[in-house]
């Protein structure tokens, strides 16, 4: 399979020899090594937006490491992950919220929180939401190739929720949901609402979440995470037809 190389200022000009595999589900990216010079480098690329000089866009993680009196908090991210999650935020409702949305979304996820619980757990939700919308931005650095759009409505359940995200650089946040009960369990479900608005805000995100029918709060939270693990999958995935960034501005 060719790969078109451009913009390729970290080698010496040429690609000596690539070896790999597409993954299975191709057109997806492309996973392989590359030799320049006399070192190899691996990547992650689908042919056509293959760059040698931003080795950022190889690899769609980031690691955020934030410390405040309230909570501190280490989140690893991968865009481009298995789903697998490894969650450690001392409540457990939102461990099983973040554990569905990395299943969901294909997000390889790390978190590890220790926050003011004895306070209450607004600030370890909010934070960690902080941290997941930064991570979500840095990872996804210039955002060449991306979908850039992602939608889904889906059911849980009784539930139904409409999740739509467009990764526009423009922080905008419509929440259009009720709970019936303000617990889930010992989870305050206010924090469903504070948790994707920060998201939204730090990854500079539009998102628009509406609830359009549903009975047990346990199923509407459930279906918010699903819904918008799906809806972001979409958005951050790399659309192979797509050689740049997609905006008639040139940048997001
Ligand atoms: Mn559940």
């Amino acid at each position: 399979m060719p790969l078109n190389s451009h913009g390729h200022n970290g080698c010496s000009g040429y690609i000596a020899q690539i070896v790999g595999e597409p993954w299975a589900n191709f057109p997806g990216p492309y996973r392989g090594a590359i030799r320049c010079d006399t070192n190899w480098k691996t990547f992650l690329s689908r042919p056509g937006i293959f760059s040698f000089d931003d080795e950022s866009t190889m690899s769609r993680t980031a690691t955020i490491d934030r410390q405040t009196a309230e909570t501190q908090i280490k989140l690893t991210l991968n865009l481009d992950g298995t789903g697998q999650s490894k969650i450690q935020t001392g409540v457990g409702f939102f461990d099983h919220m973040l554990t569905l949305l990395a299943r969901h979304g294909l997000l390889d996820l790390e978190i590890d929180c220790h926050g003011d619980l004895e306070v209450d757990q607004h600030h370890t939700v909010e934070d960690v939401g902080i941290c997941l919308g930064l991570a979500i931005a840095e990872a996804l650095g210039d955002k060449k190739g991306i979908t850039r759009y992602g939608g889904k409505t889906l059911p849980m359940e009784e539930t139904l929720i409409t999740s739509a995200v467009d990764l526009s650089g423009r922080a905008w946040f419509v929440y259009k949901v009720d709970f019936p009960t303000e617990k889930i369990g010992e989870f305050d479900s206010q924090l469903v609402e504070d948790f994707w608005q920060a998201v939204s805000a730090n990854a500079k995100m539009n998102l628009h979440l509406v609830l359009h029918h549903g009975r047990n709060s346990h199923h509407i939270s459930e279906g918010i995470f699903k819904t918008t693990a799906r809806a972001l999958r979409e958005a951050v995935g790399i659309d192979p037809r797509e050689t740049s960034v997609p905006s008639t501005k040139g940048s997001l």
